[in-house]
């Protein structure tokens, strides 16, 4: 370690200690409008944002305008009714609180497909990145770069009224959204099968357009990417990805700059990453204590225990707001119990679905012991055969495009203004707890 490095390390060490400390016997007290443990444990249940598009209660889990997952799977669109709700009908509850028609959805798909040529820059710049690249890495410059092509930057710059700003903020959002899946496929085949691109299909929605440019040509994966885009599209306004696209737009950065950096949050593992972190970790699982031991609660048991004491956390559980198991992680499991019952990697996870909650209820510290969403969706993608799961969060990505980027439109419309909230240093929070 050099000096500065180990002079650093000699000073954080006690402030960290002191700060913990604070939030275990102090936490309670007030600083200011809040309490201690509000403000250093990631504001959590702090009121301090408008949004629109969705509401999450903590123990109902999301609702998208007011209707439940099952609400939607029952209400919007669909192209059969077997079938699972078209990702362009949330899109269009989210931005226009109504229920779609079948006509309305056709409207976006048909929008969507005219506005997908994604420009040759965006694909050179992908490829000049090296083969071992984390695709969230490409995925967040490939939507950076794009911000070349912005409608709200160029028009600013010509000088706009502000109350024109939600106009080009809608524009450059449906260019974005429609040229996302071409993007997410791009990465993929490029990754993944030597660069061998596949066009897209003008006849599919924009959600099976996905899965058939990434290779997957079948009835069953287009409906499983359907309901994955309708689930992980919108989660209120607080979390990573929604706060952040909001908060770089909050500076009038366009669509562009604001969701590349969204992208950045939710490639984190303790937000969109633990979908890998999931699979990665179940398949490290069954090779450490043996395949014919998954079902093994016991076996199973001993892994969770080691992992934590590794001092890592189990990816795919807990939640910063919700205190259920998450309604995302049912409807992926209804579809898994229709689907693929049988499924190896979905038994695995039944099992974990027991046996990780009491584990987690007994650290006594962690508030939600429960699944989320991320503990299911690799299971479903791995059966239809996309193994590569680091490539799992740019899908998470493509579908909180639609609620984020409908957000953004909703904040321009509102003019909300530039966001900044107030910081103290630590000697005001001694001060507080000394006050009060
Ligand atoms: N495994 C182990 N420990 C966990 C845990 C888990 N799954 N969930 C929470 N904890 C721990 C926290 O790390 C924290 O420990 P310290 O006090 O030692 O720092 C303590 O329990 C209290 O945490 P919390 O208040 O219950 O949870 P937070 O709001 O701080 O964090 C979340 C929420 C999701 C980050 C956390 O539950 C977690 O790390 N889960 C695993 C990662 C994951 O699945 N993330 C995806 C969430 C959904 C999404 O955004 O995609």
């Amino acid at each position: 370690m050099d000096y500065i490095k180990e002079k650093f390390f000699d000073k954080a060490k006690p402030i960290a200690e002191e700060v913990k400390t604070m939030v275990k016997n102090y936490g309670k007290k007030p600083a200011g409008e809040y309490t201690i443990e509000q403000i250093l444990t990631g504001m959590k249940g702090v009121v301090s944002l408008l949004t629109l598009t969705s509401k999450l209660d903590p123990v109902e889990g999301i609702r998208f305008r007011g209707y439940s997952i099952p609400e939607l799977k029952d209400k919007l669109p669909k192209l059969s009714p077997d079938d699972e709700p078209l990702a362009e009908g949330i899109f269009y509850l989210l931005l226009l609180d109504e229920l779609p028609t079948l006509n309305d959805v056709n409207f976006l798909t048909e929008e969507w497909r005219k506005r997908s040529e994604v420009p040759q820059y965006v694909f050179d710049i992908i490829d000049q990145h090296p083969n071992d690249s984390r695709p969230m890495v490409l995925f967040s410059s490939a939507i950076l770069s794009m911000a070349h092509d912005s409608k709200f930057i160029k028009k600013y710059i010509a000088g706009m009224h502000k109350k024109e700003y939600w106009d080009t903020t809608f524009e450059d959002t449906m260019d974005l959204i429609a040229r996302l899946p071409r993007i997410a496929s791009y990465i993929y085949r490029k990754l993944y099968y030597n660069n061998e691109q596949i066009e897209p299909d003008p006849k599919l929605d924009w959600s099976a357009n996905l899965a058939h440019m990434m290779g997957y040509d079948h009835e069953d994966i287009y409906k499983l990417f359907r309901l994955y885009m309708v689930v992980h599209s919108d989660h209120e306004g607080g979390n990573v990805s929604a706060h952040t696209t909001h908060l770089v737009n909050s500076a009038l950065s366009n669509p562009y700059y604001s969701l590349s950096a969204g992208m950045c949050g939710l490639a984190g593992p303790l937000h969109g990453m633990a979908n890998q972190e999931v699979m990665k970790w179940i398949l490290q699982m069954r090779e450490e204590i043996g395949e014919d031991n998954c079902q093994d609660k016991e076996m199973v048991e001993k892994f969770v225990l080691k992992t934590l004491s590794n001092g890592q956390v189990i990816p795919g559980f807990g939640h910063a707001v919700l205190r259920k198991t998450d309604p995302r992680y049912m409807a992926q499991r209804e579809f898994a119990l229709k689907y693929l019952p049988d499924d190896e990697i979905f038994k695995i996870v039944n099992t974990l679905f027991e046996v990780v909650p009491p584990i987690l209820q007994k650290t006594g510290k962690v508030k939600n012991p429960y699944p989320n969403v991320d503990a299911h969706s690799g299971t479903l993608l791995l059966h239809y055969g996309i193994k590569e799961y680091p490539f799992y969060t740019v899908l998470f990505g493509v579908s909180r495009a639609l609620g984020v980027l409908s957000q953004l439109i909703w904040d321009r419309a509102l003019g909300l203004a530039i966001e900044r909230p107030k910081s103290q240093t630590l000697d005001w929070f001694r001060d507080q707890i000394k006050r009060n």
